[in-house]
């Protein structure tokens, strides 16, 4: 019999590259899905008939028991967060609830449908995957940041994470279950939300250079960060789930750039220099800054044999082109509805 996951968060960006994955394995795949008009099909249009849906919420105990009594699942994916780090200021206490009770609940949800009962939550039933961050190194003790570097989270979403993580450690270590954190690093894709910069830049290059914006707002041009291809990262959350013994891995590149190279980057690739479109607003400057961030990701190479395959390059190159070939799309239904108004 197939192996049946269930990912909360499937709508999201690696939500989508996760189910993709474990349908390519012969999964059985069970998106999570909430409110009144979801699935947000956007990302996962081309999934649909493959995928099963249950309604849950990561708020809400009772819905969490309900849905994992439903699936029955092996694995559980927990990918469901509230994942856009200004928006944990504007809204700390409900980012606390989804990033950091959530977790709780959930566990709590594995626990009361294997019956409280130790030895099939510790029996490998239903292995759980916690996604952690290195948003929780914040203002970081050491550089790369591996495993065991103290946590420093300088947001609530940081702050929720570092429990989500904590706490599912403890589940371990208290039932014997099989919950392990991925500790991933910054990973984007064409899929990435329009919020985050890297998605943010790419669709402003590929707008600007078809005369759809003329500038780009951004904050804190220095900041550094590690980043990845998010096809790449979903396949080491499965790997995490395989091993024999439930722990937690960082995983990132190793490799490090600014946000100006990002731009830089991008707006090469539409044959345009970025200083001539970018312009620095104060207020996208968060209150406290994340400085750095840098992945020591030798244990996921060294025991999951996990290693990246897309270059920092290929990636801001790959999201300028499908940015660019969706708002060239854009630009013909605009104009086709145009005409069409004549
Ligand atoms: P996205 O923002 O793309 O997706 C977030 C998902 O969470 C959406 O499917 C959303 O569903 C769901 N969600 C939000 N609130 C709830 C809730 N109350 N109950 C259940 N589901 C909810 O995030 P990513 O795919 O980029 O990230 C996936 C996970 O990995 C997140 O937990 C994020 O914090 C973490 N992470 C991401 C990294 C990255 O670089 N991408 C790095 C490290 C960690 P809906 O469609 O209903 O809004
Ligand atoms: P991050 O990603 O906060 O690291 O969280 P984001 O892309 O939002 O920011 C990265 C860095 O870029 C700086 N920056 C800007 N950021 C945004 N969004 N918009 C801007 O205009 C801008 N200008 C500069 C930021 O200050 C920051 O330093 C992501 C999310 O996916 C989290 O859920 C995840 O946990 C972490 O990555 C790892």
């Amino acid at each position: 019999m197939s192996r049946r996951a269930l990912i909360t968060g499937v709508t999201g960006q690696d939500g989508s590259y996760l189910a993709e994955y474990l349908l390519g394995l012969g999964y059985q795949v069970w998106g999570m899905i909430r409110g009144q008009a979801n699935p947000r099909k956007s990302r996962i249009s081309r999934l649909m008939a493959d995928l099963s849906f249950v309604y849950g919420d990561l708020m809400d105990q009772g819905s969490l028991v309900s849905v994992v009594d439903t699936v029955q699942p092996d694995e559980v994916y927990n990918l469901g967060a509230i994942s856009f780090v200004p928006m944990s200021w504007q809204q700390a206490e409900l980012t606390t609830e989804v990033n950091g009770m959530g977790v709780l609940r959930m566990l709590e949800a594995i626990r009361i449908v294997c019956g409280l009962d130790k030895s099939r939550v510790s029996g490998g039933q239903i292995r759980f995957y916690q996604a952690s961050s290195s948003e929780m190194f914040g203002k970081v003790a050491e550089t790369p940041q591996h495993e065991t570097t103290l946590f420093h989270p300088r947001s609530p979403y940081g702050v929720a994470k570092t429990y989500g993580h904590f706490i599912t450690r403890n589940y371990r270590e208290s039932f014997g279950m099989y919950g392990v954190s991925g500790i991933l690093f910054n990973h984007e894709s064409p899929r990435r939300g329009p919020e985050f910069v890297t998605r943010k830049i790419t669709l402003a290059a590929a707008n600007i250079k078809l005369g759809r914006q003329e500038k780009l707002y951004l904050g804190n041009l220095d900041a550094v960060r590690d980043w990845g291809f998010a096809g790449d990262y979903v396949r080491a959350m499965h790997l995490m789930l395989q091993q024999d013994q439930p722990t937690d891995y960082v995983i990132g590149t190793g490799r490090t750039h600014t946000v100006e190279q990002v731009a830089r980057i991008a707006f090469e690739a539409v044959g345009l220099h970025w200083r001539d479109h970018v312009t620095i607003d104060p207020g996208l400057v968060r209150p406290a800054e994340v400085e750095t961030l840098c992945a020591d990701p030798s244990r996921a190479h060294a025991e999951l044999g996990w290693a990246p395959t897309v270059t920092f390059e290929h990636l801001i190159q790959m999201m300028v082109e499908s940015d660019l070939r969706q708002s060239e799309q854009e630009q013909r239904h605009a104009d086709l509805a145009l005409v069409a108004s004549w």
